[in-house]
């Protein structure tokens, strides 16, 4: 007889998800104002999310899955039966079921995500329908580095799974900087199974970032209903529009919320002005060549060994190892 899986605990039970107020502040107070992407990712933005991955405009999450689900089986002869998966920004851990159908032998599967809320929820679901993988939710700001809760069995390595272009999020530095704390929490003999959507049409690229039915707008715009409600601020939604703009000489998208006049907003005892017109930059999401990325990547101190595409080349998987 099995017993039932035990329901996966999140190892900081008390942590919620969180606006840094100090953070918060010293974007608005930069040129150009700017917030972090990941407080895009309260439990409402992370279900808007969910819906931007199923409008027909955002080919990303359909370009990747198809890749994932084309070649689960030579990713996960990279993987190795008894590693230990880690997932940062693990989301609603959609994909990642294609990879653990490919390894019922995985040693342990540790999702990491900022949103307490939505990743008990997908690691609940994981866990229940893997019921011998063993599922250890972290939620963390994964840029900030977290500590690998001890699984029950040694795992063979640890295989990090960052799929979704959620390295596009980072400036290069930045990027560099994750990619090398990668490398140390995977430790030797470790390995980067990484998704990287790649430079196109930038007309397939604005429409992916702004869809006709306006739910990148309404996820971009939940930013500023999470700051009224979480820190007493008093953004008047009415008074900013979405706005995707493809930065050909950074290679990236950028969201931004565009004031639409000239305005004062309250937010922790400060007041902040905007002029008319004038950008709160949201996100940066970088497309990469294959050689942009692979080039970032060693600078990390990862080595690339594999690559997978789909017939258009608009997306890229890619498995590399510790060098
Ligand atoms: C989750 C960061 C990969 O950059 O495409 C989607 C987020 N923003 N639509 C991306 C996002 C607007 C997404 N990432």
């Amino acid at each position: 007889m099995r017993r039932n899986p035990p329901a996966p605990r999140a190892s900081r039970p008390d942590a919620t998800d969180w606006l840094l107020v100090a953070d918060v502040l010293a974007g608005l107070h930069a040129t150009p104002k700017r917030l972090s992407p990941a407080y895009l990712y309260d439990r409402r933005g992370s279900q808007l999310f969910e819906a931007i991955c199923d409008l027909p405009e955002y080919y990303l999450t359909r370009t990747e899955t198809g890749i994932l689900a084309r070649h689960a089986a030579e990713m996960a002869a990279c993987v190795g039966g008894q590693a230990l998966l880690l997932e940062p920004g693990s989301g609603s851990s959609r994909k990642t079921r294609l990879l653990l159908d490919a390894l019922p032998g995985l040693g342990a599967y540790v999702p990491v995500d900022i949103s307490r809320t939505h990743l008990l929820e997908a690691a609940r679901a994981l866990q229940t329908a893997y019921p011998r993988i063993e599922v250890l939710p972290v939620c963390a700001d994964f840029t900030q580095g977290f500590t690998l809760p001890p699984p029950r069995h040694r795992p063979s390595r640890v295989v990090v799974f960052f799929p979704g272009s959620t390295l596009g999020n980072f400036d290069a530095p930045q990027a560099v900087r994750l990619l090398e704390l990668m490398r140390r929490t995977a430790g030797a003999g470790g390995g980067l199974l990484v998704g990287i959507d790649l430079a196109k049409d930038p007309a397939i690229l604005e429409h992916a970032y702004n869809d006709a039915a306006g739910v990148t707008a309404a996820f971009n715009m939940n930013l500023l209903v999470r700051l009224n409600r979480e820190l007493a601020a008093d953004f008047d939604t009415g008074c900013f529009r979405h706005e995707a703009v493809w930065m050909p000489a950074q290679s990236r998208i950028e969201m931004h919320l565009v004031s639409v006049r000239a305005q004062s907003v309250h937010i922790a005892g400060e007041s902040i002005a905007f002029a008319a017109g004038e950008p709160l930059v949201t996100e940066h999401c970088h497309k990469y060549t294959a050689e942009s990325f692979a080039h970032q990547a060693r600078s990390a101190g990862w080595a690339p060994r594999r690559a997978w595409s789909d017939p258009r080349g608009w997306f890229s998987v890619q498995y590399l190892e510790t060098v």
